[in-house]
C-alpha cells in the first residue's frame, strides 16, 4: 500500500482531518452533551447504568459522568448476583468507542467509482437529507422491480438495535434477504442442536458440576458466555471440579485447566466417539436415558428410514410383547438388536451407531487425533465414573437426575467443515451418560421450541434467498448462509438465482474481512451499490457507495440482549448517557426514516408488532416512535408492565429460576416417557433432505453439487469420515494445520483496533503472531521472533514467529483481529496479519457454517 496515512486523510476531508488534529475527546464531548436531554449540568457527578455491547458478552455496566463527560466504565454489581461479576479490558476501555476520534461523524459519498481495498473511494460529505434520500430512491426504484434485488446484511448490528426490527423492515419492504454473521460465528453448532433436540443453546451446569470436558470453548479469551463462566468455572475448580480442556492450543481456559489434552486440530468427533464406545464397551452407558428419553431404540430399516405403523408413529422392538410397536403406555423398548418386521430388515438406531464405531478403537483415536490411546481411555472411564449413573439428587423435596458431567464447546467444534456432525457427536456422548438437563450435567435451552427442525429440509430449487439457506445447497442452513452471499453474487447461474442482487446495506458487520477466503467476499462487493452503517471506516465501509455514522452503545437506547445462566434469566437495556459528535440517527432511526421515506411506515410496524410480539404495548399506524418510546413499549411487553423508571434506574431486571424450571421443563417434560416425540440420537431428517437432494439436483442436472460429498455430511449419525476435512484430504504439500482463535483485547474485525488503550495492556498485543511449537521451530532452524511466509493453497502473508510450548507440533495458529486494511484507520490499526485472506472455505453443507480451522499450511523461511 502507497499512499501514506497523511495523504489519505487529505482525501477525507473534515472527517479525517479531525481524527489527524487529535482535537481532544473530551473538549468535543463537553461543548456537545451539555445541552442534550437527560445529561447532568456542570458540576454534577453521576452513575448511569446500562448494558455493555462493546462485544456479545452483554455485561451490566455502570458509568460514571461528569458535567456529561463520561470519566469510567465499572461493571454493575448489581448483576454479579445473575451474570458478570467483572468487566474485561474492552468494556472497561469502552469509552473509547465513543469518544474515539476515527468514528465516522457525518454520511459520505464515494466520488471514485471504482471499488476495491487499494482504491480511494474519494469520499465526499454530504448532508443527512441527502444520503436518506438518495438511498431511498434507489430503494423505492429496486422495490418496484423487484424487492428481493435489496440484501440487507448484519453482524454486531443484530444485538445493537436487536435483529427483529430489520426482519420486521425486510418484510415491510418485501426481501427475503437478510443475513446474519451465524454461520461465519458458530451456525453449525446451532444446527446439530436443532436437528437434534429442537431449538439451540447450551450451558453446563457448573455450580453442579464435577467433570467438565470443553473443546475449544475460549472463556478467558472469547465464547459468549464469558464473563460469567470465567468466575462460575474457577469457583466450581475450587470446589473440586476438574476441568479438561481439549484443544490444539493451550488456550487461557486451557491453561487453567486441570488437564491439557493437545488433539490434532479437526479429529475431536474420533475422539469423542472413541470415548463412546469405550463407555458402550464398559456398559457406563444410561440405558434409562436412552430408551425413554430418545429415538436410540427406532427401528431402522435398510433405506436409513425408521419403520413406522400405519397412522405414521415410529417403531421400537417392545420386549414386553416382542413385537414391533410404537412406543406406547406399556410398551419396553429394546436398546438393542436386528430383527425382522413386516418382511424388512432392521436393527434399532443404537446398534447402527455401534456399528458406526467399528474401529474406532483408542489405538486409532491415537493415530488419527494424536490423542494417547491411554488418555482416551482414561478419559471415557472418568467421565463414566464421575456421570454417576442412576444417580439422583433431591432438592427442596423433589428428584432430580444427577449426571455431574458436562461436555462444552463454542466454536472449537462448530467453525468447521463437520461442524454440525461433530458438535452431534458431542451431544450423542451426553445422551449415553445422560447429562441432558440432569443436574450439574448439560443444560439445554428451550428444548423442542421449533418442532420444525425435525423436519427434513425443503431443499428448495431454484433458491429464493441469495444465501441458499435451506435450498438444496445448504439443507438444513436455519441460520442464515453469510458468506455465500458473495459467492451467489459473483455467479447466480450457478446456484440458478432467479434474480441479480442490485444493492446491498450493511449494518455493523465487516463481512468480508472477517470470513475465509476473503479476498473473493470483497471482490463481490464490486457487483452492487453498497450502503453501509457503521461508526468507523472499516474495509466493508471503504466498499461503499454511502457511508452512514451511526451512534454507539453508549449514546443510543434499545432493549438489549442479555445473557441468561442455567438458573437466571432477565431484560436489560442501554441508555444513551451522551452523543460526543452529535450525530442524528442510529440504525433505528434510519430505518425508521427510510421507511417514512419509502411510504412503508404502518407495514412496518405491523411487522415490528409481529416480529417482537407486542400486543398489550403495540404500536400503533399513523405516527412515528422514537427509540427511546419503542425500547419503552419493548421493556413493559418484556416484562409484563414493569415500571419503566426501573429500566432507566438499572438497566435491568433478573431472575432466579427455581430448580423444577430449571431441570424439568426441557427433555423432562418434551421427551420422556410413551407417547412423546424424542430427541435424535438418529438424525432421520438428514437421510430424508439427502433423498431430497439427490430428487432436486437429478432433475434440474445441478453441476455444484456433489452427490457424495453430500452423502458424507448428510448422514444420520457422526463418523470417522467426518474428521477429514477436504483440506485435510488434499492439501497434501501443505504439512501444518492452521487454525485460528480470538484475543482478549480485541473484539471481531473492526473498531477495537482503533482502541489504543487496549493496544496497551501487555508487549504483544499491538501485533498478531505465528504461533508455532518451540522444538519444531528449533528444528526448522526457525528463531522466535523472525518473519516468515505462511501459505495455503490460496495465498500467502508474512508474519512473526511465536515460539511456544502451548502448541502441537504440527499445527499453527494465527489470532483473528489483526491485520485491517482500511485507510480510513489509523495505522496503528492497520498492523499484524490479516489471516483469513488465506483461510480456505469449505463450508459444512448441512448448516451452510463457513470453514475456520480446517485450512493447511507450509511456513518458509524468509530468504
Ligand atoms: N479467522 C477467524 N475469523 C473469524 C473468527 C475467528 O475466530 N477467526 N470469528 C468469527 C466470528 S465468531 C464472528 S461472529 C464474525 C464477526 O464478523 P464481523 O462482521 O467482523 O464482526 P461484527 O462484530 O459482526 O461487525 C464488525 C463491524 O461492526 C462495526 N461496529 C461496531 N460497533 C458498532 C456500532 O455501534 N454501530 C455500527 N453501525 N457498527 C458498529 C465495527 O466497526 C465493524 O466494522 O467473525 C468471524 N471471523
Ligand atoms: N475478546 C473477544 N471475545 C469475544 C469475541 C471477540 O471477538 N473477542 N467474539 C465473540 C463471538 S461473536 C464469539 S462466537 C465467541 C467465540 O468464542 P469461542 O468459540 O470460545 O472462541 P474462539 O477463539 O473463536 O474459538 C476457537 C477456539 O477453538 C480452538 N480450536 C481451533 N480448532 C480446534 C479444533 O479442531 N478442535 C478443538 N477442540 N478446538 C479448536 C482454538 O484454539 C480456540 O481456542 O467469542 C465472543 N467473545
Ligand atoms: S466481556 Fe464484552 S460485554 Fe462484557 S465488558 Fe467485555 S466487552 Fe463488554
Ligand atoms: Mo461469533
Amino acid at each position: 500500500m502507497s499512499t501514506s496515512r497523511r495523504d489519505f486523510v487529505k482525501g477525507l476531508g473534515m472527517l479525517g482531518a479531525c481524527a489527524e488534529l487529535s482535537v481532544s475527546p473530551t473538549a468535543i464531548a463537553q461543548a456537545l452533551t451539555a445541552a442534550r436531554e437527560g445529561v447532568s449540568g456542570p458540576g454534577a457527578t453521576d452513575y448511569v447504568k446500562s448494558t455493555c455491547a462493546y462485544c456479545v458478552n452483554f455485561c451490566g455496566i455502570n458509568v460514571k459522568r461528569e458535567n456529561g463527560v463520561l470519566r469510567a466504565i465499572y461493571p454493575d454489581e448489581k448483576r454479579a448476583e445473575f451474570y458478570n461479576h467483572g468487566i474485561c479490558p474492552k468494556g472497561a476501555s469502552g469509552l473509547f468507542n465513543t469518544y474515539n476520534p476515527y468514528r465516522i461523524k457525518r454520511p459520505l459519498k464515494r466520488t471514485n467509482p471504482k471499488k476495491g481495498l487499494d482504491e480511494d473511494p474519494g469520499w465526499v460529505e454530504i448532508s443527512w437529507e441527502e444520503a436518506l434520500s438518495s438511498i431511498a430512491e434507489r430503494m423505492d426504484a429496486i422495490r418496484k422491480d423487484n424487492p428481493a434485488k435489496l440484501i440487507w446484511q448484519h453482524g454486531h448490528g443484530k444485538y445493537l438495535i436487536g435483529d427483529k426490527f430489520p426482519k420486521a423492515f425486510a418484510k415491510a419492504y418485501g426481501t427475503p434477504n437478510l443475513v446474519h454473521r451465524t454461520t461465519t460465528c458458530e451456525a453449525a453448532r446451532h444446527v446439530a442442536d436443532e436437528i437434534t433436540w429442537g431449538y439451540h443453546g447450551f450451558l453446563p451446569d457448573v455450580e453442579n458440576c464435577r467433570m467438565l470436558l470443553n473443546f475449544g470453548a475460549n472463556y478467558f479469551e472469547a465464547e459468549q458466555f464469558a464473563r460469567w463462566l470465567d468466575h462460575s468455572v474457577t469457583d466450581a475448580k475450587e470446589r473440586g471440579m476438574k476441568v479438561v480442556a481439549i484443544e490444539p492450543r493451550l488456550s487461557v481456559a486451557a491453561s487453567k485447566a486441570d488437564q491439557w489434552v493437545p488433539i490434532r486440530p479437526g479429529k475431536d468427533v474420533v475422539l469423542i466417539l472413541g470415548m463412546a464406545r469405550i463407555l458402550i464397551e464398559r456398559g457406563t452407558i444410561d440405558l434409562q436415558y436412552l430408551t425413554e428419553y430418545t429415538n436410540a431404540p427406532n427401528l431402522v430399516g435398510q433405506d436409513g428410514r425408521f419403520l413406522r405403523d400405519g397412522d405414521g408413529n415410529t417403531l421400537v422392538w417392545d420386549e414386553v410383547s416382542g413385537s414391533a410397536r410404537a412406543f406406547t403406555e406399556g410398551v419396553k423398548p429394546a436398546l438393542r438388536g436386528s430383527y425382522t418386521v413386516a418382511g424388512k430388515e432392521c436393527q434399532t438406531a443404537f446398534d447402527q451407531f455401534d456399528a458406526t464405531l467399528d474401529g474406532i478403537t483408542p489405538e486409532y483415536v491415537e493415530e488419527v487425533a494424536d490423542v494417547p490411546a491411554a488418555t482416551v481411555l482414561e478419559l471415557a472411564e472418568e467421565l463414566g465414573k464421575q456421570a454417576l449413573i442412576g444417580a439422583t439428587v433431591v432438592i427442596d423435596g423433589e428428584t432430580y437426575r444427577y449426571r455431574p458431567v458436562a461436555i462444552h464447546t463454542f466454536r472449537g467444534l462448530s467453525a468447521k467443515q463437520y461442524g454440525t456432525q461433530t458438535w452431534r457427536a458431542g451431544l450423542i456422548l451426553q445422551m449415553l451418560l445422560g447429562c441432558m438437563d440432569a443436574v450439574g450435567g448439560i443444560n439445554l435451552h428451550s428444548v423442542y421450541k421449533k418442532p420444525q427442525y425435525f423436519e427434513e429440509s425443503p431443499a428448495e430449487y431454484p433458491p429464493s434467498r441469495v444465501d441458499l439457506q435451506e435450498s438444496v445447497f445448504f439443507p438444513h442452513a436455519t441460520h442464515n448462509v453469510a458468506q455465500q452471499v458473495a459467492l451467489t453474487l459473483l455467479d447466480p447461474d450457478k446456484y440458478g438465482l432467479p434474480y441479480t442482487p442490485e444493492m446491498q446495506i450493511f449494518y455493523a458487520t465487516n463481512r468480508p474481512m472477517s470470513t475465509s477466503d476473503a479476498h473473493t467476499q470483497f471482490e463481490s462487493l464490486t457487483k452492487t451499490y453498497n450502503v453501509v452503517i457503521d461508526i468507523v471506516l472499516s474495509e466493508v465501509a471503504m466498499m461503499a457507495d454511502i457511508v452512514l455514522p451511526d451512534l454507539t452503545y453508549l449514546e443510543s437506547w434499545h432493549l438489549s440482549p442479555t445473557r441468561y445462566t442455567p438458573s437466571t434469566k432477565h431484560t436489560a437495556i442501554r441508555q444513551p448517557m451522551t452523543n460526543v459528535y452529535n450525530i442524528p440517527h442510529d440504525a433505528y432511526s434510519i430505518l425508521w426514516e427510510l421507511a417514512k421515506r419509502l411510504g412503508i411506515r404502518d407495514e412496518y410496524i405491523e411487522q415490528i408488532n409481529k416480529q417482537w410480539g407486542l400486543k398489550k404495548y403495540a404500536m400503533e399506524a399513523g405516527r412515528d416512535y422514537p427509540a427511546k418510546e419503542a425500547v419503552e413499549l419493548l421493556w413493559l411487553e418484556t416484562t409484563k408492565g414493569k415500571s419503566f423508571s426501573i429500566a432507566k434506574e438499572d438497566a435491568f431486571v433478573g431472575q432466579h429460576l427455581p430448580p423444577a424450571k430449571i431441570y424439568k421443563s426441557g427433555v423432562e417434560s418434551k421427551f420422556k416417557g410413551p407417547g412423546k416425540p424424542k430427541m435424535n440420537f438418529y438424525a432421520e431428517q438428514l437421510v430424508a433432505s439427502m433423498k431430497k437432494v439427490e430428487a432436486v439436483v437429478r432433475e434440474h442436472s445441478i453441476k455444484a453439487i456433489d452427490l457424495d460429498a453430500y452423502r458424507t455430511a448428510l448422514s444420520p449419525l457422526p463418523i470417522k469420515d467426518h474428521a477429514f476435512p477436504e483440506p485435510h484430504k488434499s492439501a497434501v504439500d501443505f504439512p501444518y494445520y492452521l487454525i485460528t482463535y480470538k484475543r482478549m483485547n480485541r473484539n471481531q474485525m473492526g473498531n477495537t483496533s482503533t482502541n489504543p488503550i487496549l493496544n496497551a495492556l501487555g508487549p504483544d498485543v499491538k501485533d498478531n503472531f505465528i504461533l508455532m511449537n518451540t522444538d519444531e521451530a528449533r528444528s526448522r532452524g526457525i528463531a522466535d521472533g523472525e518473519v516468515v511466509s505462511l501459505e495455503t493453497r490460496i495465498g500467502s502473508v508474512k508474519g512473526k514467529i511465536k515460539a511456544t510450548q502451548g502448541i502441537r507440533p504440527d499445527t499453527v495458529a494465527v489470532s483473528y483481529h489483526y491485520g485491517q486494511q482500511s485507510k480510513g484507520l489509523p495505522d496503528y490499526a492497520r498492523t499484524g496479519i490479516w489471516i483469513n485472506q488465506v483461510l480456505e472455505a469449505h463450508p459444512d453443507v448441512v448448516s451452510g457454517m463457513n470453514s475456520f480451522n480446517d485450512t493447511k499450511c507450509r511456513i518458509i523461511k524468509s530468504a
